[in-house]
């Protein structure tokens, strides 16, 4: 097949880390699209209950075929024998969607070679799979966070590459993996820069969970929450059902491309945010300052227009509605 039409697409499309916040999110999407899906999680922060509506009888695609399957498995081991039984049931893999990873950019500091198994290694496991196995297409997470500091606003994909973490420099090292695949092997890959996505299943429990998803469990709970330095910095937020969005997009395009940012090219500084959170929950939380996170970029925002163009994807959520879904 030279091209998948998402509606008529009968191969597998592959999820790693489809357990997960974004995964979870684009899974929905897949099946509601008529796709079946194969989720590979390690469920290390992916979670049963993010895709617990896929496992009612109803939601089979033929017969009593059910239309996701779930395997437990780290992408570190590779994905070979994780797939071959499925494969041998239901056919070859069309897609892979590639979300699995070690998420933090603190960890990575403080764990850069767990970082690389896991984020660089985990990709070549994806793309040496789709190499032997004549995968079409190969759709990756990469972050803004290849970009670093000091780019020019909006960030657009032709900016100099400056990681200032492990995690950065992994997630660039993976893009440029694809883009060997594509052009050594002719695994066709897109590599999506994720800005900073939020909305529901978002993971509040840790420090270095996204901003919206900590002040939105702390405001309802009429707890007090903290900005980190003066608050004046301002980050891209792009709604989490807008991206599943841009990853079925690019799947669903059997050509490869180059890196697209994937934001709104809006921006919103986190004391102008803290203020509508709390606003939102009732007014009842204080806010207190903190010293400023070290190393952290101070402005963010993509340019937009790849996206459009690559994927015809606006993220047309606005933050809004996007925060009035996160706190229902
Ligand atoms: C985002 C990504 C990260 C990487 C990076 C690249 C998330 C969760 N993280 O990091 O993976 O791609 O972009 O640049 O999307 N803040 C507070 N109080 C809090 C929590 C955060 O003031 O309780 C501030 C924080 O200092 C920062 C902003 O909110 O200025 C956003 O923080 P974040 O951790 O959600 O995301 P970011 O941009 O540091």
């Amino acid at each position: 097949m030279s091209s998948s039409d998402s509606t008529t697409d009968n191969r597998l499309v592959v999820v790693t880390g489809g357990a997960g916040f974004i995964g979870s999110h684009t899974v929905d999407l897949l099946i509601e699209r008529g796709r079946r899906v194969v989720v590979l999680d390690n469920f290390s922060t992916g979670r049963r209950s993010n895709l617990a509506r896929w496992a009612e009888p109803q939601h089979s695609l033929s017969g009593t075929s059910p239309a996701l399957e779930v395997v437990v498995t780290d992408i570190g081991h590779g994905i070979f024998a994780a797939l071959a039984p499925l494969t041998a049931k239901y056919g070859p893999v069309g897609q892979i969607i590639h979300l699995a990873a070690q998420v933090s950019v603190v960890h990575s500091v403080a764990n850069p070679l767990v970082d690389m198994q896991t984020n660089y290694g985990g990709t070549l496991h994806v793309l040496e799979y789709a190499r032997a196995m004549g995968v079409e297409k190969v759709v990756f997470a990469s972050s803004a966070a290849v970009y670093g500091d000091g780019a020019a606003l909006p960030v657009a994909e032709s900016s100099p590459i400056q990681p200032l973490s492990p995690y950065g420099i992994d997630k660039y090292a993976s893009e440029l993996a694809l883009a060997y695949y594509q052009m050594v092997h002719g695994v066709a890959g897109a590599a999506l820069r994720f800005f900073n996505v939020y909305g529901p299943r978002q993971d509040p429990t840790s420090p270095y969970s996204g901003v919206i998803s900590i002040f939105s469990d702390r405001a309802r709970a009429g707890k007090e929450l903290a900005i980190f330095g003066d608050g004046e910095q301002t980050r891209d937020f792009v709604y989490v059902a807008d991206v599943a969005r841009a990853i079925v997009a690019a799947a669903s395009s059997s050509r490869g491309t180059a890196p697209i940012n994937i934001g709104t090219g809006r921006t919103i500084a986190i004391k102008e945010l803290a203020a509508i959170v709390v606003e939102l929950c009732g007014g009842r939380s204080a806010i207190r300052h903190l010293p400023a996170r070290a190393g952290e970029i101070l402005q963010s925002q993509a340019l937009v227009e790849r996206m459009h163009q690559e994927l015809g994807v606006r993220a047309e959520t606005s933050l809004a509605d996007g925060l009035a879904r996160t706190l229902s």
